[in-house]
């Protein structure tokens, strides 16, 4: 089928493929960087996706059922620019002329939810292809879900581009197994198996046979000339074969396409620096004179190549709107005949927002229990009311408490459950949950260990970066998870988190709290969530204080980062204090403060003091440090503020000042039973109160 129509249309393709090298070298040429290698030797893998093969429509680019396109070796952002604008997207030549400038939509890698046709933000190699498995693994669900022996509304491929590097990548191997296993035949990559890298051609470090390891994955291997649209069409047949099979009958695609890097540069072809940015003006004109193009003024396109890309958009567009004649029966059919699939759809595909919990649910929130069994809980409640909601844990989702109850795991064969297990393997884990949650329809969530975040880490702040609702669960957030020692027990981990831009790091102290904190994930729409949660159980803070907490306290404090637990007790001439914690030192911050306020201290020249202490529960101090209306409320510089926290310091900082100071770890933790370590760490309300006095000269 894509042979017999490259064989019709080989001179428009080769139009194309033109109009995207002379786009490639005049943008990376005024931008004085970037990367020209991938639009000048890619030229033919993009136009053969984006015209030959792939079913899209620039007019409806959010089209639910569209192949889905992942430029997986981001460097070579200005191939997918140039095609983009070829195929009409909503990318004007004044944009291409714009690549790498501020605010343009041409930025230097491509950014989802910022350029039309951007399916996900790639430039960490690697990481799109593990995406494109996420988003296959959705499809397949989705799939599952909507079709049946007539209908197929839901029947799209993933197409990579991936080079060397991000075959070099962990995260790919570990996405691309996880791939081979589930057998997702709707997976078809193009390996730019061009040989080189920027450090010159890949003999220099990267000698196995790709094919061989990727056929052990369980995956499909064919051959393909790059450069060539007959080759490619003749593999991408037989690919197309097997992404028709059933499910579970054989896995993914690896065409691996030899082509030739700087195909087009009479000067740079086969040179392993066309990589980057070589191309000097003279160069460019001499390649376009190459090229058959006599005009050589900057952008300029020859009239037949845009009538060959117009000509072949059009076709592409046709498929879109047959899909929407189905869609349209098929779905009034399903609203007299069928309304729980027809109410599922509208579920998924348009309501934009998941529902949180009901009031009831929240007040049943109650009693000691760990964090991590309270997020279990939350979850279970909030999957029953999300049908979207979808994932699971790398290997420990007994530990986690991630398994949904009424479902199962999904396999190579039944995709209808909304279990996964991803093995152990937490970065292709958090890049696949990302490539679900971008899929639409489904919002992922995954888990691990806290201190194995760090392996999750460059997919987590992707997510951040592309404004994605990911949800990562992480447990075991301390010392306390005990006898495994110091490699199992996180201490930077939750500052490293609350470093990233745009993700919101939740360290509830209770299970009202869990509850609350797994809301506000769920209701959040442009956010990633990282929920750090104990192993141990922690007490109900409401059994510590004299009245229950007010419910919309909480919400609110979640929101702003920290409320308030506990107010100065009014007794006159005392010295007012304030603690703050989050997560499982809030309640020994709360019985610091009864310890402290029960006695009276007395200052080195035996003047006696009474304490007055008020304790903030920060959920999230990073979000309290950007609203200082909240910060300066509930922690008033005036007084002196002792933070707690069983990690590294560093996001109490702002909030003490310099009249406070932090009680945290500054150590790597050891291997004990977790109650002797907060003895040794001096995590216990007689240790922190010890702390706070010497801090103020107090005995
Ligand atoms: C995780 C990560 N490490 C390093 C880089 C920097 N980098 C950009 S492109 C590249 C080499 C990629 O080689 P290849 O995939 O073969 O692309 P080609 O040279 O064929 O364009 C490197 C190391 C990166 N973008 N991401």
């Amino acid at each position: 089928m894509f042979t017999q129509f490259v064989s019709e249309h080989k001179n428009d393709l080769e139009n194309i493929a033109l109009a995207v090298r002379l786009l490639g070298m005049d943008a990376v040429l005024k931008a004085k960087s970037g990367h020209v290698g991938l639009p000048l030797g890619g030229a033919e893998l993009g136009t053969f996706l984006y015209f030959a093969v792939m079913n899209h429509d620039a007019k409806q680019p959010h089209w639910i059922d569209r192949d889905r396109f992942v430029l997986s070796a981001g460097h070579g952002s200005m191939l997918q620019y140039a095609l983009l604008h070829l195929a009409r997207y909503d990318l004007t030549k004044e944009d291409l002329t714009q690549f790498r400038q501020l605010g343009s939509k041409t930025p230097g890698h491509p950014e989802f939810g910022h350029t039309a046709g951007i399916e996900c933000t790639t430039g960490p190699l690697g990481q799109g292809i593990s995406n494109a498995v996420g988003m296959t693994i959705a499809e397949r669900m989705l799939a599952a879900r909507f079709n049946d022996s007539h209908h197929s509304l839901i029947d799209h491929r993933t197409f990579v581009i991936a080079g060397d590097g991000c075959l070099m990548e962990g995260v790919s191997a570990e996405a691309c197994s996880l791939a081979g296993h589930l057998k997702l035949n709707r997976l078809i990559v193009l390996y730019d198996a061009n040989n080189i890298t920027i450090d010159g051609t890949i003999d220099i470090s990267f000698s196995e046979n790709v094919g061989k390891r990727y056929e052990a994955y369980g995956w499909n291997i064919l051959n393909a000339d790059g450069n060539d649209f007959i080759s490619l069409a003749q593999a991408m047949d037989k690919a197309n074969h097997f992404s028709n099979m059933p499910n579970g009958e054989t896995g993914p695609t690896l065409i691996i396409c030899k082509g030739i890097p700087g195909k087009g540069s009479p000067k740079w072809e086969g040179k392993p620096k066309i990589h980057g940015n070589p191309m000097s003006a003279e160069d460019v004109i001499d390649a376009k004179k190459h090229l058959g193009v006599s005009n050589t003024e900057p952008f300029y396109i020859p009239h037949y190549c845009i009538e060959s890309a117009n000509k072949l958009a059009n076709i592409c567009a046709k498929k879109t709107r047959s899909w929407f004649e189905t869609f349209n029966k098929v779905t009034s059919q399903w609203e007299k005949e069928n309304p729980e699939k027809y109410n599922l759809w509208k579920n998924l595909f348009e309501n934009n927002s998941l529902k949180g919990f009901q009031e009831s649910t929240l007040n049943l929130a109650q009693g000691k229990m760990a964090t991590r069994t309270a997020s279990g809980k939350a979850l279970c409640e909030l999957a029953a009311e999300n049908p979207a909601l979808v994932g699971g844990s790398a290997d420990l989702a007994g530990s986690n408490l991630t398994t949904l109850p009424n479902t199962t795991f999904i396999n190579a064969k039944d995709f209808s459950g909304r279990n996964i297990h991803f093995g152990v393997r937490e970065h292709g884990m958090a890049a696949i949950c990302n490539g679900i949650t971008l899929h639409g329809g489904l919002r992922a969530f995954c888990a691990t260990f806290a201190v194995f975040s760090d392996y999750m880490r460059p997919a987590i702040r992707l997510a951040a970066l592309m404004k994605i609702p990911t949800l990562f669960i992480l447990t075991h957030d301390s010392y306390a998870v005990g006898e495994d020692g110091p490699t199992h027990q996180p201490i930077e981990h939750a500052a490293a988190l609350r470093a990233i831009p745009d993700l919101n790091v939740y360290r509830p102290a209770d299970i009202v709290e869990t509850f609350v904190a797994w809301e506000n994930a769920i209701l959040s729409e442009n956010k990633p969530t990282a929920l750090l949660l104990t192993r141990q159980d922690l007490e109900d803070i409401d059994s510590h204080l004299p009245e229950q907490r007010n419910k919309d306290d909480i919400k609110e404090g979640i929101k702003k980062g920290a409320y308030l637990l506990k107010d100065f007790s009014n007794e006159n001439q005392a010295h007012k204090i304030v603690l703050i914690a989050a997560g499982s030192e809030v309640i020994i911050a709360l019985n610091t403060a009864k310890l402290l306020e029960s006695k009276m201290s007395e200052t080195a020249s035996g003047e006696k003091v009474k304490l007055s202490v008020r304790v903030v529960s920060a959920q999230a101090p990073q979000v309290l440090v950007e609203n200082p209306v909240t910060l300066n409320k509930l922690v008033p510089k005036e007084y002196p503020i002792y933070a707690i926290e069983a990690g590294s310091p560093q996001s109490w900082g702002e909030i003490v000042g310099r009249n406070g100071a932090i009680f945290s770890m500054k150590t790597f933790g050891s291997s004990a039973p977790a109650s002797v370590l907060a003895k040794h760490f001096g995590f216990t309300p007689e240790a922190f109160c010890s702390f706070v006095l010497n801090q103020m000269n107090l005995r």
